[in-house]
């Protein structure tokens, strides 16, 4: 009976499965019905194949209007222009009808009649920043529509598109998509907080383009060592300066960037002094009539147990915890309620507190928690400085100690503290748990002073705030370094062999959250046990092809489609790969000659081992962080080990 039930639920499956390939195969030719959709980064909500790849002919019409963002329209033609559309046609509604081209783009308002037929039964997201794409094949027409929630969305729309290209033939097309989507957390990007030498005005740039690529919407200028930030808040910017920074905050809107400005006064104000007030005030005018409409006050790194001056102890009482909060406190609520609530489309005020890195109560907390403007939003570091995991639980407890959802500033991938010195992080951003996005506001990345390299972990953290519940470190990861590399897969290859050996992520104990050279590590294992209990000669052969692939790794992404300015970045690192990679060649075939019996050349080849080695050591990085001109490490504890184990065992 039950297996009667059984059998005929079986055929009854194999009959609808049946049904489904065939209807599959009758509206999209077999050829792209099971071609994969390119990868597209942040991870989509949703996104299927719903045609066959729409075909990028010469000449596309463009149709907006009023409503169509202006950054999403420019980004738009300039992609379909680098993918090989010559003349394309920007028109409003109703204006495309005759014109004759073999493909119709429709950006702008999903209600909009025209962009609502195309979307069809794809409903534009509710929230913010959402978006919806579909292409829609027909003999009549090609079309695409791209509906945004707001213009953000619709630019992301389009920087989606930009991920949707595919190949055909000599020409382009667009992988047949519909996609809806939309940002699990409001804030995502990158605050340039750390100590050392801060970015250049290139480097801001650069950062800004990048973040409006992988649809992050937030940069925090707060550099530790520009004087007018800290050590010198109160004094207004020189005409230079200041133009400078009005060059950024165009360039962040231009890619739907909010740029918020960060003043760190604590290292000296008087909290009760109206002319302190008065001058903070000034510094976020000045920056408000560039166009900046986000403001912060952090209150990291400096001492709140001691006043700056007499009126604070009269104001506030014996300086401690629960005073520096009430000072704190009173700044942030004066601020938010004579300049925020003063200055058209002011967004809330941020800070930073001083406890910033645990889930404990304290005096301190509790005047934040009680007092503080339910508006102001509040930065937490994870537990630690420099967390190794951050889990949806530590995310619920400090919510409840800060009394609202707090905003990730997230120490990784920062290199400016002892434990960092001589390092690249360059592994996957990793070990944050999926459901963040319920308890938090958002995350910035704080960088390295290396501006593209730090784009590796960026494009995760990116990812994992737009998506937490989609993210992947290892999906990400990869696509990561092939944007670095422009596509090249030769370079993407080369780029990964190179991050392995950049993976060890310090913690400011001795314990890294994440290992050094996972890979080599396994690789190296994997050898010896084969070289005590396989074939010698045969475990010998694969670890040298992977040991010329770090020797040859350098010259590949310099030779390659790698960005110009992590080549440059990178440029002490590189030389010392391709140096560590030669002495781990040379000491492996000095182990396979010893093995063979052929002594001479065994110690021919530990000599030039030891020479490459030497060498490798005596590379130094530039002044280019705190720590100062150093070795750059490379694999270190694993590389390096593995070459004096094969040493050992070729001397004997
Ligand atoms: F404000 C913060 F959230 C924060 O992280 N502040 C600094 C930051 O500027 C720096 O880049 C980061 C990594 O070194 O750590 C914080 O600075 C510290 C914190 C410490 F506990 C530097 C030394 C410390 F001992």
């Amino acid at each position: 009976m039950i297996s009667s039930v059984q059998t005929r639920l079986r055929r009854l499956a194999t009959v609808v499965a049946a049904g489904a390939v065939l209807t599959a195969l009758v509206t999209i030719p077999p050829a792209t019905a099971t071609t994969p959709l390119p990868p597209v980064a942040p991870t989509p909500q949703s996104i299927n194949r719903v045609s066959s790849d729409v075909p990028l002919p010469d000449q596309v019409v463009v149709v907006t209007d009023e409503h169509t963002d202006a950054a999403a329209s420019d980004l738009l033609t300039s992609l379909l222009r680098q993918h090989g559309a010559d003349a394309v046609t920007t028109v409003a509604p109703g204006e495309e009808a005759g014109l004759g081209h073999r493909l119709i783009v429709r950006l702008g308002d999903p209600e909009r009649a025209d962009v609502t037929r195309v979307l069809g039964e794809l409903t534009v997201p509710d929230q913010a920043e959402g978006y919806v794409l579909r292409t829609a094949l027909s003999p009549q027409a090609a079309e695409l529509a791209i509906g945004g929630r707001d213009a953000a969305g619709q630019y992301y729309g389009v920087q989606t598109l930009r991920q949707l290209f595919v190949r055909s033939g000599q020409r382009w097309a667009i992988g047949g998509a519909g996609v809806r989507d939309w940002p699990n957390m409001g804030l995502r990007g990158s605050i340039e907080g750390f100590y050392g030498p801060p970015w250049t005005t290139a480097d801001r740039l650069r950062q800004l383009a990048f973040l409006g690529e992988v649809k992050a919407n937030a940069y925090i200028y707060s550099a530790k060592d520009d004087v007018y930030l800290r050590d010198q808040w109160r004094d207004p910017y020189p005409p230079e300066e200041l133009a400078t920074l009005g060059d950024l905050v165009r360039t962040a809107g231009a890619h739907h960037v909010e740029f918020t400005y960060a003043l760190s006064p604590g290292v000296s104000i008087c909290f009760s002094s109206p002319a302190d007030v008065a001058a903070v005030i000034a510094k976020f005018q000045a920056v408000y009539d560039l166009g900046v409409r986000s403001f912060s006050l952090p209150f990291d790194d400096i001492s709140y147990t001691k006043w700056n001056c007499d009126g604070d102890q009269a104001a506030f009482g014996d300086p401690g915890q629960a005073a520096a909060g009430r000072a704190q406190v009173s700044l942030l609520n004066t601020i938010t309620e004579n300049f925020v609530k003063t200055h058209e489309g002011a967004r809330p005020l941020q800070t930073v507190p001083t406890e910033y890195s645990d889930l404990s109560d304290s005096p301190y907390k509790t005047e934040l928690r009680e007092h503080l403007d339910p508006s102001v939003v509040v930065q937490w570091t994870g537990t630690d400085v420099v967390p190794p995991s951050i889990t949806t639980d530590e995310a619920k407890q400090v919510s409840a100690v800060y009394g609202r959802k707090v905003f990730l500033w997230d120490n990784y991938p920062v290199n400016d503290y002892e434990q960092s010195a001589g390092r690249l992080l360059l592994a996957p951003y990793d070990k944050r748990e999926a459901g963040l996005s319920e308890h938090l506001s958002g995350i910035v990345a704080n960088p390295m002073n290396q501006e593209t390299a730090s784009e590796v972990a960026e494009f995760g953290a990116a990812d994992f705030a737009w998506n937490d519940a989609g993210y992947a470190a290892q999906r990400s990861w990869p696509l990561a370094l092939a944007r670095l590399a422009g596509g090249d897969p030769q370079a993407s290859a080369a780029l990964e062999v190179f991050a392995d050996l950049e993976h060890l992520a310090p913690t400011f104990g001795s314990t890294p959250w994440q290992p050094q050279a996972p890979v080599l590590a396994a690789k190296a294992a994997e050898f010896w046990h084969e070289w005590q209990a396989g074939d010698r000669f045969r475990a010998a052969q694969e670890l040298r092809a992977y040991a010329v692939r770090i020797r040859d790794a350098a010259a590949v992404i310099r030779d390659g489609r790698v960005t110009d300015s992590f080549v440059a970045e990178a440029g002490p690192w590189l030389d010392a790969t391709t140096l560590w990679g030669s002495a781990m060649v040379d000491q492996l075939d000095a182990l396979v000659a010893a093995a063979h019996g052929d002594s001479l050349a065994a110690q021919r080849l530990t000599a030039s081992a030891d020479a490459f080695t030497s060498k490798a050591k005596a590379v130094r990085t530039g002044n280019t962080n705190r720590w100062g001109i150093r070795q750059p490490l490379i694999g270190d504890g694993v590389l390096d080990t593995f070459i004096a184990q094969a040493r050992a065992a070729t001397v004997g």
